[in-house]
């Protein structure tokens, strides 16, 4: 199953949630973690820390490696899985055409397709309903919250433990009137409510996957590419004199100057996230969902470290070397107020648009 979904919309966290609830009630689910980038993704970190059967797909969308995919999928399945959910990367749209109708036509009947999934963030979606909400992002990447939707098999409206229960119709209303024989269902990934009846419908329901027209490769899917950079770095910190500190403190001051060094330049962040393991299961989990949103730990630490090793991803509406910089300085900044020495074991950093995209990201092959 491909769950798809804005950036931040919760993708990660459902796909953890839905196989946690399979695991109990229906048989084993894996979970394929996939985003752009060469290696050190925060999403596959964390979701392998969930304790649900994970493998990755980097470099690139699942939607350009095909026979990658398979693979994995096979791999997955000798290890037991009967579910397997994949995400696309939270600015893609297409995976229904990529991903579905490809492994209808190369693998027929080798696997069964779920329903392909429209995870919905409820205060994004404000940005396509008629009070067309500002939150500060560009008003090109409405092209892609509404394809998201129009491309789904079911929507799923989710987070709903921050909404009144008139907030959770309207958007409900919206989405039924919106996308018309699109069956749409609400659940909060967060506190679970709502998942298992979310997962009953996926495990009795198949995709019809057929092909839609929902303007990918239009003049305004690429609008809304062209305002992405992304972010891929992994740092270690070390105590100079080998101290025990508290690298809570720590990750969330790298936040906070990255948001104000972003707001100050006129850049948006739609999802900063970052993880990085302590010892045996402790680790910390963080995301920003825009320079003015509050700063999310999904989890702390429990202990104190003196040295470790951080993933930072940002999926920012900004240029890339604004990000880089930004990340840099934040950097700079956490060194001297707690007395760190920090080295960076792998950088990149990419605009969605650039020149070499094309290829994955990968060295050109001409
Ligand atoms: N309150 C609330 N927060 C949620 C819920 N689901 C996810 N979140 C939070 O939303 C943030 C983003 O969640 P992710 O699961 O990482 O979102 P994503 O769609 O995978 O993001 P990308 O992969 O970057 O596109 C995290 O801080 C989550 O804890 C929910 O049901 N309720
Ligand atoms: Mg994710």
């Amino acid at each position: 199953m491909v769950t798809s979904g804005f950036l931040g919309a919760g993708k990660t966290t459902s796909m953890i949630a839905f196989s946690q609830s399979i695991n109990l009630r229906y048989g084993k689910a894996a979970i394929l973690a996939n985003d752009l980038g060469a290696r050190n993704i925060v999403d596959a970190d964390y979701t392998a820390a969930s304790g649900v059967l994970t493998d990755q797909i980097t470099g690139d969308c699942i939607c350009y490696q095909h026979e990658n995919l398979v693979d994995k999928l096979n791999q997955l399945v000798r290890q037991g899985a009967g579910v397997i959910f994949s995400d696309i990367p939270g600015c893609g749209v297409g995976a229904l055409d990529h991903v579905y109708l490809e492994l209808d036509r190369r693998e027929p009947g080798e696997f069964a397709l779920m329903p392909f999934l429209c995870v919905v963030d409820p205060e994004r979606l404000e940005i396509i309903m008629p009070q067309r909400a500002d939150l500060g992002f560009p008003e090109e990447l409405g092209f892609l919250l509404d394809a998201q939707l129009a491309e789904a098999d079911l929507i799923v409206l989710n987070k709903i433990d921050l909404l009144t229960p008139r907030e959770r119709e309207q958007r409900l209303e919206f989405l039924a009137a919106s996308y018309p024989g699109t069956p749409v269902m609400s659940m909060s990934a967060l506190t679970g409510k709502g998942v298992d009846s979310v997962v009953d419908y996926l495990m009795t329901h198949t995709s019809a996957a057929v092909h839609r027209d929902i303007g990918y490769g239009s003049d305004a899917f690429l609008a809304a590419e062209r305002h992405f950079s992304w972010y891929n770095r992994r740092v270690f910190f070390e105590e100079k004199e080998g101290k025990d500190i508290n690298f809570n403190a720590v990750v969330e001051d790298l936040f906070q100057s990255i948001r104000q060094e972003l707001r100050d330049k006129g850049g948006n962040v739609p999802h900063l996230k970052l993880f990085a393991a302590g010892e045996g299961a402790d680790y910390v989990k963080v995301s920003l969902l825009g320079v003015d949103c509050p700063i999310q730990f999904s989890r702390r630490l429990d202990r104190s470290y003196t040295a470790i090793s951080v993933i930072l991803n940002a999926r920012a509406t900004a240029d890339a070397q604004l990000v880089a910089a930004a990340a840099d300085s934040a950097i700079q900044a956490a060194e001297a107020k707690y007395g760190l020495s920090s080295r960076t074991f792998f950088v990149e950093s990419f605009g969605m648009m650039e020149e070499g995209r094309a290829n994955g990201g990968r060295a050109s092959r001409y």
